[in-house]
């Protein structure tokens, strides 16, 4: 029986992590997420395409990976608070991480703006919730300025663990296939996870656990695209508000991974994301949340104007699950009036 399954990221990927015999594992089994072969997209597309399916993670986004490394370092370092500004899912992640390891949660959330899923997350693992008023990246330099003045552990992917932790995907993509993925689509906010997946592929290739790199492209919403336009966005607004972020932290890192990779970081609206949202769930069975989806919204962009050659071998990138903001797909579909409950009123209604 193979047990590495049963693993978390940090024993999978000990000797690619700053970690040592001291270093206190804390854990949640992340990692080891599936690659979903597309049923219907791919073959529509002419594209050999895989879904690397992030929201089956403990708290249902790729933050965990990160997470375990950052609140075990944490607690390696002797603290015993750690904070966070965050979109919904770090919160999330945070909140369950720092329980877990006896730590106090600290997290600003922008108000009004974080999904259901996430919110619900956070409180129930206990972290205090600060809602400011004022959006995620004023939230971050709160929390950059709080931990200058108090002692607590920052926990957002300006810590370098956390993307240390993130670049474990790249591995599991690549050991999954066999190679590396000739293209990779993911969403970007704050520009953590194009850094980290960036980094773990050059890394397998370093260590020759590869024998090619992929070109990454990046997804930012139209209204939250900072890095397409070339300069902050003081408003950042978008249905996507894991990525309603308008002066990402990892810019610079962002930008080289693009231009090392020989990729790009384009937009997509905030119907193509809706659209590529009920295409995903419509048609391969996969739920994915709306910044997610943006990353198939890319897909079908880039696709349409003919970037792909046939049979490309395709990796995007579903960071969080569907179930994280419910409300959004419930707003999409149109929810049924109650009827008589006869077998046939009820006949009728399924159509048949
Ligand atoms: C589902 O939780 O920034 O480019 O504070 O939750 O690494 O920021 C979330 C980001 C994509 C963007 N998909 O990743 C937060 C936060 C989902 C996300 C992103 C986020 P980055």
């Amino acid at each position: 029986m193979d047990i590495s399954q049963y693993r978390g990221i940090i024993e999978r990927y000990r000797d690619y992590l700053p970690v040592s015999s001291r270093t206190p594992v804390i854990s949640l089994l992340e990692g080891n997420t599936p690659l979903i072969p597309s049923v219907s997209l791919g073959k529509k597309l002419g594209l050999r395409l895989y879904f690397k399916f992030e929201g089956v993670n403990p708290t249902g986004s790729f933050k965990d990976r990160g997470m375990t490394l950052a609140i075990s370092k944490a607690v390696e370092a002797g603290n015993s608070a750690v904070i966070c500004a965050s979109t919904g899912n770090t919160s999330a992640s945070a909140a369950a991480y720092a329980s877990r390891a006896g730590l106090k949660a600290l997290v600003l959330i922008p108000e009004g703006k974080i999904a259901m899923g996430k919110l619900a997350q956070a409180l129930i693992h206990k972290a205090r919730v600060v809602q400011i008023k004022g959006n995620f990246d004023i939230a971050l330099q709160l929390v950059r300025d709080i931990c200058e003045k108090y002692q607590v552990a920052l926990v957002n992917s300006v810590n370098p663990y956390r993307i240390e932790g993130q670049k474990t995907a790249a591995f599991e993509i690549t050991d999954t296939l066999g190679e590396t993925p000739e293209y990779q689509v993911l969403p970007v906010g704050n520009a953590g996870n194009i850094t980290a997946y960036w980094k773990g592929y050059k890394e397998y290739h370093r260590q020759k656990k590869s024998d090619r790199l992929p070109r990454m492209l990046g997804f930012q919403a139209e209204g939250a695209a900072p890095i397409v336009l070339g300069h902050p966005v003081t408003d950042p607004e978008t249905i996507a508000t894991a990525i309603r972020i308008g002066n990402p932290a990892s810019w610079q890192a962002a930008v080289a991974a693009r231009d090392e990779s020989g990729g790009l970081i384009g937009t997509v609206s905030d119907s193509e994301i809706t659209e590529a949202s009920k295409r995903l769930a419509g048609e391969e069975g996969v739920f994915a949340e709306p910044a997610s989806a943006a990353s198939i919204a890319g897909l079908l962009k880039l696709s349409r104007a003919g970037y792909f050659s046939q049979e490309s071998l395709v990796v995007a990138i579903l960071t969080g699950h569907g179930l994280k903001d419910p409300q959004f797909a419930i707003s999409e579909c149109c929810l049924p009036e109650p009827i008589a409950p006869t077998l046939n009123t009820v006949a009728e209604a399924c159509g048949l």
